[in-house]
């Protein structure tokens, strides 16, 4: 069985149902801090697992005997800037309890990483799969430090643990939850609600972004990948576009004429964002394991528009 932790957060809710429906619903089991009345919670078993509390987890990992660890449990950049020691703790904490599960248990793990695993001083285009990591966010110190644990679990007790370099993730199930690149995910929602949005992120910054389908279908290849193709291992660089605010608007404005942007920048989120790539290179997972993105900025904004205008 497949065990996700944080299977109720952006990526874990698409990411449960998608596995239930490739593998079986029983086959997959949701677990998070907390229940709701979403389809991921409710879909399948579901249970309550604080990834703080390693002992729970394991007991909750040997009574489905899990052969799979998806751990997505984790704060995103800007929340984890506002409370930097308590992002260390659960994004550290949790990863470690999460590592040593997948230890005892022997099974196959993932966890993403993110374009924050890069800083200011990493090359900005075309950011290289292997490079420099000076992240100065506490959520990019998690990454870096994440990536390495999950090498280490590999290398010094044979963890076949592998991870993804995520750019900002699009989605129309889950509400932007406190990330940096999430205003563009709020557009989309302000775009229909008001025909106009103003972008906390300025005009001319540049971050990779992909559609969740995309993240959803690289986790599932790179986690069916031939191990033995893999030169790599956490995290690989994927991405499925780089645009800046202008150019999601435009974009939006091919739907909707009379939409409006305004920016009013929040100095964090944009000192967080100019620390971040503008481009990034996905060679190295084109190469190993064969990720490809089917959705550019046109196909994602038409099917953004069209499921949000039906949920909303
Ligand atoms: C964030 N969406 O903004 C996440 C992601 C690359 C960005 O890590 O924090």
């Amino acid at each position: 069985r497949i065990l996700i932790t944080g299977a109720l957060g952006q990526i874990g809710s698409e990411l449960t149902v998608k596995l239930r429906n490739i593998y079986g619903s029983d086959h997959v089991v949701a677990t998070d801090i907390r229940k709701n009345d979403s389809e991921a919670a409710n879909s399948g078993p579901f249970e309550i697992v604080d990834v703080t509390d390693g002992k729970a987890m394991l007991e909750t990992a040997k009574k489905y005997n899990a052969d799979t660890i998806i751990h997505m449990a984790a704060l995103l950049s800007a929340t984890a800037e506002a409370n930097p020691v308590f992002a260390w703790n659960l994004n550290m904490g949790g990863l470690m309890n999460a590592l040593e599960v997948a230890r005892e248990l022997n099974s196959q793990f993932f966890t993403p990483s993110s374009i924050g695993a890069f800083g200011p001083s990493t090359p900005k285009a075309n950011t290289p799969q292997d490079t420099i990591h000076r992240p100065t966010t506490m959520y990019g110190v998690n990454k870096v430090a994440g990536e390495l644990l999950s090498d280490y679990y590999y290398h010094k007790f044979g963890v076949d643990t592998r991870g993804l370099r995520f750019p900002g993730l699009i989605s129309y199930v889950t509400p932007p939850g406190g990330g940096t690149t999430d205003y563009a995910v709020e557009i989309y929602y302000e775009a229909i609600k008001n025909k106009r949005y103003t972008s906390y992120i300025n005009k001319g910054t540049y971050m990779d972004m992909m559609y969740m389908p995309d993240a959803l279908d690289a986790i599932v290849d790179l986690m069916e990948a031939d191990a033995s193709k893999l030169k790599h291992r956490n995290s690989f660089n994927v991405t499925a576009m780089s645009f800046e605010p202008e150019q999601i608007a435009a974009e939006i404005r091919k739907h909707i004429p009379s939409f409006e942007m305004s920016y009013d920048v929040d100095p964090v989120r944009q000192g967080i964002a100019d620390s971040w790539p503008d481009s990034i290179d996905a060679s190295a997972a084109k190469e190993e394991w064969g990720f490809k993105a089917e959705y550019d900025l046109e196909k994602m904004t038409v099917d953004m528009l069209e499921k949000l205008s039906v949920k909303i």
